[in-house]
């Protein structure tokens, strides 16, 4: 048995992964880790994503901490600040901040096999080891820039919705908005009052369903606050609704669609009385295809007469604002990229270094893939949060992250208690999963139109074909027979 000071443990980003895994090491009596964040604040996700109407597209009973419920959510949907407010008390409440680096960007990882551990670069240069990583850096965290002709030339501003610059003041300017995903439906509704002219530019229409959003009077917080019993009622209840209709989002099937398909046309025809609008946002492709969006208000905001929708083409920015390529120049004070991230999944986050020299990057090279979502074979004691393959269309990603920190926890515990110097998940085990994953991908709806659920070449190693409920269960346990375990 080896002692805590002998057994470093590095956490990788202090967003909600990184934050759950500390709390269950320190739940199971682990208190020898460090949590290294590249930011100046935890946060994540919740701390980048200012725009107006941020929030989260998840009951936030079921997209917070299983064991870290809140009765005090004030929405069904709470809004970016209140979950980022959520997650620095919880960091408070579990006396975390002296465990954390922040400002410290990790930019190399080298396995050592001799030593059993994982030398750690930081961007100042500074060089620590770990006998366990547990990487929770994110898949959507960097903002993707389009690549449109003439951006520098605009005269205004430009922002992306994950970098919003609060000092700009929308009132009463000309705003164009470029993007029509998860982010765009939250910030176009929020921003339509204030702003002189909004215009947004859709390449893509979405499928959007209703939010059915609403406050909690202050009795259901007191009552869910007074009796815990409500609470998880109350995130089992609203688990359940979103795995059983999962199915509707992630299988390719005519019937299920159609069910989608109906759901949305309502929520459009109850926000859009204009025929001709409707068709305008009424997508060509399969429900679920892409992420399907949520949001009582988008589509309305299409109603006001100083709310455009531009379906042309974008050629080019100007000076002036945004010329599309029937020739019109839409004029703007202010550009919103509400264009996505880049997906951190495709590639490693930077040089991670395995044994014999591979590089993850090396061996992810037909696209990233690990063992239920978390161990590569070669890269022995790391283990990834939100990894390969265990993104949900269709429910809370966090369900995934806390089978994945269980069954790390249970590594590190047979790493500690049995004296042993590595584990590293056997070749044939990764890659008979991983071929069955991609088996069941055949019977997923996401092949059928463009989006970053896809790689270059169409594969999905991205998101999870099935339930949450399963994942679960194949993840949460570890099997130490599927690793290979070397002693000292
Ligand atoms: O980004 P997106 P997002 N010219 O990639 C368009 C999570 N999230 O930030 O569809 C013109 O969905 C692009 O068009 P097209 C969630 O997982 C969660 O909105 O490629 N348009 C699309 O319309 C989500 O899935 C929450 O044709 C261009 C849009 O930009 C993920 O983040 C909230 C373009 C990008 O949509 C990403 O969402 C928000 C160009 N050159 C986000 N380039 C929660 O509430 C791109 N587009 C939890």
């Amino acid at each position: 048995m080896q002692n805590d000071t002998d057994f470093p443990i590095a956490i990788l980003g202090a967003g909600f992964a990184g934050i759950g895994a500390a709390i269950q090491l320190k739940k199971a009596g682990i208190e020898s880790f460090t949590i290294f964040e590249r930011a100046s604040e935890i946060g994540g996700t919740w701390r980048d994503n200012t725009y107006p109407g941020a929030a989260c597209d998840v009951p936030s009973h079921v997209y917070s901490l299983s064991f870290e419920q809140n009765p005090n959510w004030s929405q069904r949907y709470a809004a970016s600040g209140e979950i980022q407010a959520y997650l620095l008390d919880v960091v408070d409440k579990w006396k975390l901040r002296d465990r954390l680096r922040l400002n410290t960007e990790i930019v190399e990882a080298r396995f050592d096999e001799n030593a059993g551990i994982w030398r750690l670069t930081t961007d100042g240069g500074d060089t620590f080891t770990a006998r366990v990583v547990l990487a929770g850096v994110g898949g959507l965290v960097d903002p993707a820039y389009p690549n449109i002709a003439g951006m520098d030339d605009f005269e205004g501003e430009v922002m992306h919705t994950a970098r919003w610059n609060h000092e700009v003041v929308l009132r009463d300017k000309r705003v164009s908005v470029i993007g029509t995903g998860a982010s765009a439906v939250q910030v176009v509704p929020t921003i339509a009052s204030v702003v002189a002219l909004l215009t947004v530019f859709q390449r893509t229409p979405a499928w959007v369903v209703a939010k059915l959003d609403a406050f909690y009077p202050a009795w259901v917080k007191r009552l869910l606050a007074r009796f815990p019993f409500f609470l998880k009622a109350s995130r089992f209840v609203k688990y359940w609704v979103s795995e059983l209709r999962g199915p509707i989002v992630f299988y390719n099937s005519k019937l299920l669609s159609a069910i989608g398909v109906s759901l949305s046309k309502w929520n459009l025809r109850r926000q859009v009385k204009d025929p001709d609008l409707r068709k305008r946002l009424t997508p060509d492709f399969q429900f679920g295809c892409k992420r399907v969006l949520v949001s009582d208000d988008y589509w309305a905001s299409f109603e006001r007469d100083d709310v455009e929708l531009v379906t042309d083409s974008i050629e080019r920015i100007e000076a002036k604002g945004v010329r599309t390529d029937d020739g019109r120049l839409h004029e703007a004070d202010v550009i919103v990229l509400a264009t996505g991230f880049k997906l951190g999944l495709a590639t490693a986050p930077f040089p991670i270094i395995g044994r014999n020299g591979q590089t993850l990057d090396e061996a992810w090279a037909s696209g990233a893939v690990a063992y239920k979502g978390m161990t590569v074979s070669g890269f022995p004691n790391w283990f990834i949060m939100m990894g390969p393959n265990t993104g949900p269309g269709h429910t809370s990603v966090l369900v995934y992250t806390e089978a994945q920190i269980a069954h790390a926890i249970q590594a590190i515990q047979k790493l500690q208690s049995e004296g042993l110097k590595l584990m590293d998940i056997r070749r044939d085990v990764q890659d008979r999963y991983n071929a069955g994953i991609q088996k069941r991908m055949t019977r997923m709806v996401w092949g059928g139109c463009n989006s970053w659920y896809l790689n270059a070449d169409g594969s999905n190693h991205s998101l999870y074909p099935g339930f949450a409920a399963e994942y679960v269960l194949r993840a949460r346990k570890l099997n130490p027979n599927d690793y290979e375990c070397v002693g000292y």
